[in-house]
């Protein structure tokens, strides 16, 4: 699959009180606006348009627009993010949506599902239930996946991780980059999987945007490795969005 048109949303000075599971300290507003910068400019070195929507200061993590919706060629889908406090970051996204897509679903009943658990392979799409993502809003994403002609599966996220997709990305048709403790769980089947070295687990939030693939920068032996596989590898940094646990597929909606 090419990618031809990103959407993408500036960081808020609210960053800094960007949800995260272990407190490392805030994020620096000025850091984070740098890694964004320099984020959407390798995208577009990568061959899209990137769309850059204006900050939402009342959401301190609205520039992870991949949560509150989910986009395909044939159509995009508004979700319900699993947190509080990002739950309306969906409805910000809808009008959004209408201007590019002609159909916009919406995650029917109450359930919740946020697009960091959901991982588009070759044939089909994979729904991690987590702490975000759960049963009625796996299902209910299911039905309009279906809706857009996609097959899906709902799996499973090892403990302790925050979305699905913070521990794996796909580097190419039948290729999964992941941590090995996802890996053991057998959720990828026949999918080849690359491991990422231990120690360097948030590397596996990598993100291939058609030539090449971006790897957070403080993983070099990550970069080491899909180097030798003959990945085009373009680092980025990302020391002040790790810090409200976020990788690289986070910030943006790929189509
Ligand atoms: C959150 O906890 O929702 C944000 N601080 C991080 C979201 C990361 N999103 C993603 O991996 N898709």
């Amino acid at each position: 699959t090419r990618f031809n048109s990103i959407l993408a949303r500036t960081p808020s000075r609210s960053i800094t009180a960007g949800l995260r599971a272990v407190d490392m300290g805030d994020p620096s507003y000025e850091g984070v606006i740098a890694e964004h910068r320099a984020y959407v400019t390798a995208l577009e070195a990568a061959g899209c348009t990137v769309t850059v929507l204006p900050a939402l200061e009342d959401f301190p993590d609205s520039v992870f627009v991949e949560d509150p919706a989910l986009v395909f060629t044939e159509g995009a889908i508004v979700l319900r993010p699993g947190a509080p406090t990002r739950r309306h970051e969906a409805g910000f996204m809808a009008p959004v949506l209408a201007e590019h897509f002609e159909t916009v679903l919406h995650l029917p009943g109450t359930g919740f599902a946020d697009g960091g658990d959901i991982l588009r392979t070759a044939d089909k799409v994979m729904i991690g239930l987590s702490a975000r993502t759960n049963a009625e809003g796996a299902e209910a994403l299911q039905g309009c996946l279906k809706a857009l002609g996609h097959a899906s599966e709902i799996v499973t996220t090892p403990k302790g991780v925050l979305h699905f997709k913070s521990d794996c990305s796909l580097l190419s048709e039948d290729t999964v980059l992941s941590t090995a403790r996802l890996a053991a769980s057998g959720v990828f089947g026949d999918l080849r999987t690359l491991l990422v070295p231990e120690g360097e687990e948030e590397a596996a939030n990598a993100l291939r945007v058609n030539d090449v693939v971006l790897v957070g920068a403080d993983f070099p032996r990550t970069i080491e490795m899909l180097t030798q596989a003959g990945y085009a590898v373009v680092p980025l940094a990302t020391r002040e969005i790790r810090k409200v646990d976020a990788g690289l597929s986070c910030m943006s909606l790929r189509w």
